[in-house]
């Protein structure tokens, strides 16, 4: 007998283990037997470049997934890896399969279902192009099923993530009191809106030191993606499980308490400020949500944080991390086309550089590219309220924060750009813009106290951009706000400003805008 039939006996099923599944208990690994069936994980071109995606979210994913195909070995799994300068390496998931299939023979082939639509639809051909069968199994890893989010839609006028919320409080039993929410109320937003002073205390996130493995990827990260967006060093990111429930740990101990106070503050020199930066982890598989929750309820428990960080944290992760992801599957693929604004504007070349007078969307870019990170208010008030009164089209838009987070996947990055920061769905996600004028900007962060642009003029070539922009966004879209309850008052507050007024914001926002660079150079 040929010694390779010795050491490795046939095949059963090739279970393939995407980049951001990087969980044992996914539900591949989980219906599958390590004595029989072999694990295919692989680094693609195909994916690093379908968007040219931030150099550091490329070294993030493949560091990780080497760790976790050395952590399912060492749990007796045998597992075939493919990596990205590998001389055979087909480039795609589809080609990396075709291999496998050709080396091994499987009977069949698993995987759970990928979070991105054009994935899913690629797999659809799988079974007729590979002649045997292709098992995609649900995504366990949600508390909710996009099955049972169908279910949750039918018979309702509107989606509301408010709802959809308490569905999901009762489901879990998370900061539940029998059939009632923990303190009374369901949601306590309206005490996490203060703004925040620097304080030479605040907790910063958790770092760790790069490892060989690490040290292997960032030199090759460079070498095939060096023209991407974003800085590769310093790169301290978690990229084990361990590490990355080491950095959920601190940020219970540290930051927890006052993460909801100063949920929409942004500083200067705080670029986390009380956030948990650990969405890069959770969505690739390094961290687990439920568990998540669980740790932050019993520190409430414990009485080592306040209901209103808790509740915001948990609401989050229960309610808008699963509702984003109920809309994605429940309305794509057309959804991604959506322009209910007719934004059609080209992506300014400052969102690659951060070159720009406006201190605020300078800092958030600049951070943006050194961390592949900036925090929720950073992107829906700063760079996604740039672009909305501007607008920028919200497809140019939606590459941009797909390439440049770490945490970016469809199904999460998509119905925030095109539903919650762009109202390119036309109030489908959330019930109004989250558009607003530099005043909101001043009022939450310390930005434009260094900013060149003065926040309290409307007009005028030295006044804060965002005020002419805010209301001509609002005069050219008054007759799709002035139906919206939440939008009709400012639409009548525009009406009545007299007509040279109106005439000095249209001006003053057509100069401002064409004076706006841009290019195909970027990515
Ligand atoms: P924290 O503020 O500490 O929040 C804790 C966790 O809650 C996050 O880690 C995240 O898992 C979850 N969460 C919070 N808000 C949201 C939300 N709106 N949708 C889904 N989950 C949420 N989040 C992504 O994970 N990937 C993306 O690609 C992404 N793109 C975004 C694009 C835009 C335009 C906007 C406005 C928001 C986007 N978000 C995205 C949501 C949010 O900004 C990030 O989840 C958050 O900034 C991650 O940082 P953190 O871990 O410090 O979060
Ligand atoms: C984002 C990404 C990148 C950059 N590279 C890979 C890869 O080489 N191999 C892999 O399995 N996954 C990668 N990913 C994550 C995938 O793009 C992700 O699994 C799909 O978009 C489905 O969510
Ligand atoms: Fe941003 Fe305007 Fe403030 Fe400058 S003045 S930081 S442009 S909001």
């Amino acid at each position: 007998m040929p010694r390779s039939v010795k050491t490795r006996p046939a095949v059963r099923n090739l279970v393939l283990v995407l980049g951001d599944q990087l969980t044992p208990a996914i539900s591949s690994l989980a219906s599958s037997d390590k004595n029989r069936d072999l694990v295919l994980i692989c680094e693609v071109v195909a994916e690093a470049t379908y968007v040219k995606h931030h150099k550091k979210k490329i070294v993030l994913l493949f560091s990780a997934m080497r760790h976790f195909a050395d952590e399912l070995r060492g749990r007796g799994w045998r597992v075939a890896y493919t990596a990205i300068d590998d001389a055979n390496n087909a480039g795609s998931f589809v080609g990396e399969v075709e291999r496998a299939v050709r080396e091994h023979d499987p009977q069949s082939i698993v995987v759970t279902e990928p979070g991105e639509w054009r994935v899913l639809d690629d797999m659809g051909t799988w079974a007729a192009r590979f002649a045997r069968p292709v098992s995609i199994l649900p995504d366990t890893r949600f508390i909710c099923s996009t099955e049972e989010f169908v279910a949750w839609t039918r018979d309702r006028k509107q989606l509301r993530m408010e709802f959809f919320y308490r569905e999901m409080r009762r489901k879990t039993g998370l900061l539940m009191d029998g059939e009632k929410p923990v303190g009374g109320v369901w949601n306590l937003d309206h005490d996490n809106r203060k703004p925040a002073k620097a304080d030479l205390f605040m907790p910063r996130p958790h770092r760790c030191e790069p490892d060989r493995i690490t040290r292997e990827v960032i030199a090759v990260v460079q070498d095939r993606f060096g023209d991407h967006f974003g800085d590769i060093e310093p790169f301290e990111y978690a990229v084990t499980r361990k590490d990355a429930e080491l950095a959920f740990a601190h940020f219970v101990e540290n930051a927890l308490a006052k993460f909801g106070d100063y949920q929409d503050a942004m500083l200067r020199s705080e670029r986390a400020l009380y956030h948990a930066v650990v969405s890069m982890y959770l969505n690739c598989g390094l961290l687990d949500p439920l568990s998540m929750c669980r740790a932050v309820e019993a520190a409430y428990q414990q009485g080592l944080a306040p209901l209103n960080a808790v509740e915001g944290f948990i609401r989050q992760i229960i309610g808008w991390r699963e509702y984003v992801r109920g809309i994605y599957w429940l309305k794509m693929p057309e959804y991604a086309a959506s322009n209910h604004l007719g934004a059609k504007r080209p992506l300014p070349d400052f969102y690659w550089t951060g070159e720009t007078k406006m201190a605020c969307v300078a800092a958030a870019v600049t951070q943006t590219r050194e961390d592949a990170y900036a925090h929720h208010i950073q992107r829906l008030m700063v760079t996604g309220n740039f672009a909305l009164l501007a607008g920028i089209s919200p497809q140019a838009l939606h590459e941009w924060y797909l390439i440049v987070y770490a945490d970016a996947y469809e199904w999460v990055e998509l119905p925030n750009t095109i539903g919650m920061s762009q109202f390119a769905d036309g109030g489908l996600l959330g019930s109004k813009p989250y558009a607003a004028s530099g005043a909101y900007i001043n009022r939450m962060s310390d930005y434009c106290s260094g900013c060149a642009y003065d926040v309290k003029a409307r007009t005028g070539t030295d006044a804060c951009p965002f005020n002419a922009l805010y209301w001509n966004f609002i005069g050219r879209n008054a007759d799709k706000f002035k139906s919206n309850p939440r939008m009709a008052q400012m639409v009548r507050t525009f009406e009545k400003f007299d007509a040279a007024e109106r005439e000095r914001i249209t001006a003053s926002a057509e100069t401002f805008l064409a004076s706006l660079a841009t290019s195909n150079d970027w990515p």
